[in-house]
């Protein structure tokens, strides 16, 4: 048995007159309510250390980069780096990246027990749009405000086991689970920030929002015999609300455990490594059953290509 207890830190929301310092306070009083019940993983949300800023429309780039962290740990977040040093306690978080020369990316980091950063992510599927949208009931515009990143998705080896991490959005695909899946991945942590209703589709609210995350994340984890963990930001952030429904995901693709709030809530579980061994060594794996002479598309197409109308016969 290889037992990694993990806490889904799911936090409530951040308005955007909070500061970072008020954030990581209660980011720290997660950390120990994590320590409490016996973890020694704890995951965060996406941009968790700000409100949602992508919802804002910015022209003036001094002020977007207000949003950003420029070095990490910095002096907002060496308190946090400082908790779980003492608790010896992994963390992984998500965080805007000024990079020295200039770059902004949707970022989150792995830090082990010794508060040593042991993996960097760079978001990669960034939704959303650039420009100003008057069609839409809220902006999103993370196209605007990160580029998308350039680290892929690398797996890594900590905690006596093969970690990944991706980002939001990224969990709506296949690709990102696969890619990790095929690197042997056995748990995949993520954070989100999901409006609870889609903006360009007033039909589509919470409660499809809510299946959404879950049939992405538990196909994603049994497709590729990985635990998964996804953790949100939730509740409503200047008026605009977030979903919640942070989940544990077994290799079996199921929930073993589901925050019940909207607010600051640790959701905890002990998570056996080598329950990933099974669906790895049958139904998925991958070196005998994958067909890859039939896969070209996925690298070499990103829009439709119909096939050609046939002509119908006289
Ligand atoms: N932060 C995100 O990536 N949010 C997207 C929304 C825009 C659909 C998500 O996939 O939840």
């Amino acid at each position: 048995m290889r037992l990694v207890t993990v806490a889904a830190a799911q936090m409530g929301p951040i308005q955007k007159a909070d500061g970072r310092g008020q954030t990581v306070e209660r980011m720290i009083a997660l950390m120990d309510q994590a320590k409490a019940a016996g973890a020694d993983f704890i995951v965060y949300p996406e941009l968790a250390l700000t409100t949602f800023f992508p919802r804002h429309y910015m022209e003036d780039q001094a002020e977007v980069d207000t949003w950003f962290e420029a070095d990490m740990p910095n002096a907002a977040t060496a308190p946090l780096f400082a908790r779980a040093r003492e608790h010896a306690m992994a963390m992984s978080f998500g965080y805007a990246e000024l990079t020295a020369d200039g770059r902004h990316f949707n970022t989150s980091i792995h830090v082990d027990a010794s508060g040593e950063i042991v993996s960097k992510y760079r978001k990669v599927h960034l939704p959303g749009h650039s420009e100003f949208d008057p069609e839409r009931t809220h902006q999103h515009l993370e196209k605007r405000y990160f580029e998308p990143g350039d680290l892929g998705f690398p797996v890594y080896r900590t905690l006596n086991g093969l970690f990944g991490m991706c980002i939001c959005n990224d969990r709506r695909w296949p690709e990102t689970y696969r890619v990790m899946g095929l690197q042997g991945v056995e748990m995949i942590t993520l954070g989100y920030n999901t409006p609870s209703v889609n903006s360009q589709k007033a039909a589509e609210g919470a409660e499809d929002r809510l299946f959404h995350n879950r049939l992405v994340l538990q196909s994603g984890a049994y497709q590729n015999s990985t635990w998964v963990v996804a953790v949100a930001k939730a509740g409503n952030e200047d008026g605009h609300p977030l979903i919640a429904g942070s989940l544990i995901v077994d290799p079996d693709g199921k929930v073993v455990a589901e925050a019940k709030s909207e607010d600051d809530e640790v959701i905890v579980h002990g998570c056996d490594l080598d329950a990933c061994t099974f669906g790895k060594e049958t139904i998925f794996d991958f070196a005998r059953h994958r067909r890859t002479e039939h896969y070209a598309r996925i690298c070499e197409q990103t829009g439709i290509v119909e096939p050609p109308e046939t002509r119908q016969q006289d």
